[in-house]
């Protein structure tokens, strides 16, 4: 068995290829990422000396580089490649059309040509815009994505969908709620929190903090995409969720709990544009017709999350020193910036 891992070097590529060769010790994986600031070597530094592992520098929107990894064929692609981070695509949307529409554009026709025999879509919640106080998302919801990154998610979800319709390819879409969990960009709210917690700064609130999201760890995460590569329906969709709802300021006051730091370090900021309030995930058809379950709740997880960051100084601190690629301390340059951008700021 060969797998193409596109974006293999970000948070949730490298959980999977970490949890592919620890389960499949004869599957053959070629990750393919063009390292942004969000792709890591470090989080793969486990499975680096496996004879099955392989790494190819390169980008998802450039044919060539495409063309040079799926030539040889595969028995599935699973594709993570993606600007990720909502607050980013409200400062510049161009990069997230350019990656995550073209991108998967390009990964869809050179599958094709190559005959590769499964195509895996790794999609978003987000796709479903927002809910409120009641109901959960299903896979007949409408599509209807309230930011740029959501948007360019639906517009690849729908480029899979048309290549199935049209050529025949077998591509499946999943749709998941938020990960959490070890090796996450501390751009995202849980790894922030956690580091900021940590250091007696702030965690910033968007709005009155009371936006609700659904949580999945990250290795359950990965399970539900094996489970979907071995088992799912050809031209289906899969919601993946583990029913695991929490508003922003209770999981702000759960960290701030577990590391036994006081709640004042909470800070509302100014909101988020079309800041979603509400994503819960109804994974029904997962659970029954591939028969997947979720293995970690939130809190033993979260919980596990918090030790991971202060067991992992090295790794914290070489993403914030910048030993390895500076990306911390441009990620802080860049936020403050996007904050300014945003109007984020606290107002005094
Ligand atoms: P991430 O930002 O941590 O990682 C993205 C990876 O893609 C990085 O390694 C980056 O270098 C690589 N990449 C970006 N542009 C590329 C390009 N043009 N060519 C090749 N590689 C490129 O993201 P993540 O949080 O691990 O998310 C992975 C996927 O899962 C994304 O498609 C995202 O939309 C989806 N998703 C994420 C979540 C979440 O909570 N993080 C939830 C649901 C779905
Ligand atoms: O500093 C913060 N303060 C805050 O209140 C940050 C970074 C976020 N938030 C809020 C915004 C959201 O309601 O926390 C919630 C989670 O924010 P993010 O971590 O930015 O995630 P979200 O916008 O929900 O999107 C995530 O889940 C779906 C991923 O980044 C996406 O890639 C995925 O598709």
């Amino acid at each position: 068995m060969k797998l193409i891992v596109t974006g293999g070097a970000g948070f949730i590529g490298s959980a999977f290829i970490r949890y592919m060769l620890a389960r499949f010790p004869s599957y053959q994986v070629v990750n393919l990422d063009s390292l942004t600031y969000a792709g890591n070597l470090e989080n793969l530094k486990s499975v680096q000396g496996n004879p099955n592992y392989s790494f190819v520098r390169g980008d998802i929107t450039n044919l060539g580089d495409v063309e040079a990894v799926l030539s040889g064929g595969a028995d599935g692609l699973v594709n993570f490649a993606a600007e990720s981070h909502v607050d980013r695509s409200i400062v510049d949307a161009s990069q997230f059309v350019r990656t995550n529409v073209l991108g998967t554009q390009v990964l869809l026709e050179i599958s094709r040509q190559t005959e590769i025999k499964r195509f895996i879509q790794v999609s978003t919640d987000e796709v479903y815009g927002s809910l409120e106080e009641k109901g959960r998302f299903t896979e007949n919801s409408p599509l209807s994505p309230n930011s740029p990154y959501a948007a360019s998610k639906t517009a690849a979800d729908m480029l899979v969908r048309a290549y199935h319709r049209t050529y025949g390819m077998d591509v499946i879409t999943t749709r998941c709620c938020n990960n959490y969990g070890p090796f996450q960009f501390p751009e995202k709210f849980v790894p922030l929190a956690i580091l900021n917690a940590m250091e007696e700064r702030s965690i910033p609130i968007y709005g009155d903090g009371l936006h609700t999201r659904d949580w999945i760890h990250v290795e359950d995460h990965c399970s539900a995409i094996a489970a979907v590569l071995a088992e799912g329906v050809s031209g289906e969709t899969y919601n993946i969720g583990a029913n695991q709802e929490e508003k922003n300021l209770e999981l702000a006051y759960s960290i701030l709990q577990i590391l036994e730091k006081p709640s004042s370090l909470v800070e509302f900021v100014r909101d988020r544009p079309g800041h979603d309030r509400r994503y819960a995930v109804d994974a029904t058809r997962l659970r029954c017709e591939v028969g997947w379950e979720p293995g970690i709740p939130l809190m033993e997880g979260l919980q596990d999350t918090v030790k991971w960051y202060a067991a992992n100084q090295s790794w914290v601190s070489d993403v914030k020193s910048g030993e390895y690629r500076g990306y911390y301390k441009k990620m802080y340059e860049e936020r403050e910036e996007t904050l300014d951008q945003l109007g984020n700021r606290r107002s005094e």
